[in-house]
């Protein structure tokens, strides 16, 4: 474990301070209501403003799912509520099929294969660290069921099964 954070501490000095400061990165485990891990979420800041977003899963049963960033960083099972509704900014509304969408959290449906096993990476428009890691922070969220990208105010995409807190990757 020492070992390990001095490895990462020497790559961020070798790296330097421009890079350093240009791209925040976040990570969250995944789990579901059970507190079984189920993969993770990284979200790294890039010089072009959008938020690239990579979602690797594993174990999670077939089926197509609606997937957002969720308003607070807090991931209390089984149902995890505490995470509140989507990220979103005054005057957005969900999905993109909706005029005034979509939310700044919200991201395609994610289609797991038979193996239950898919890693996805997304872009994120304007969307940068300092919103996700604001006072009560932000959750990654897999619902049940597929975001139909219109329904108000989150897509109609049933109960809640993966969640995840970013933090900033140590
Ligand atoms: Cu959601
Ligand atoms: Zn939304």
């Amino acid at each position: 474990m020492t070992r390990m954070k001095t490895a990462t501490l020497l790559a961020i000095l070798a790296a330097g301070p421009v890079m350093a400061a240009d791209s925040a990165s976040l990570t969250a485990d995944l789990a579901d209501g059970q507190n079984n891990a189920r993969g993770t979420v990284e979200a790294t800041e890039t010089p072009s403003g959008m938020m690239h977003v990579k979602i690797q899963l594993m174990d999670v049963p077939q089926g197509i799912y609606g997937a957002h960033l969720h308003e607070t960083g807090l991931c209390e099972g089984p149902d995890f509520k505490s995470a509140g509704g989507h990220l979103a900014q005054d005057g957005e509304d969900h999905g993109v099929l909706a005029e005034n969408g979509p939310h700044i959290g919200d991201m395609p449906n994610v289609h797991v294969p038979e193996n239950g096993a898919i890693t996805v990476e997304y872009f994120i428009p304007e969307l940068g660290a300092d919103l996700i890691s604001d006072d009560d922070g932000t959750a990654f969220m897999l619902h049940a069921q597929a975001d139909d990208l219109t329904s108000q105010p989150s897509g109609d995409a049933g109960d809640r099964m993966l969640c995840g807190v970013l933090a900033e990757a140590s």
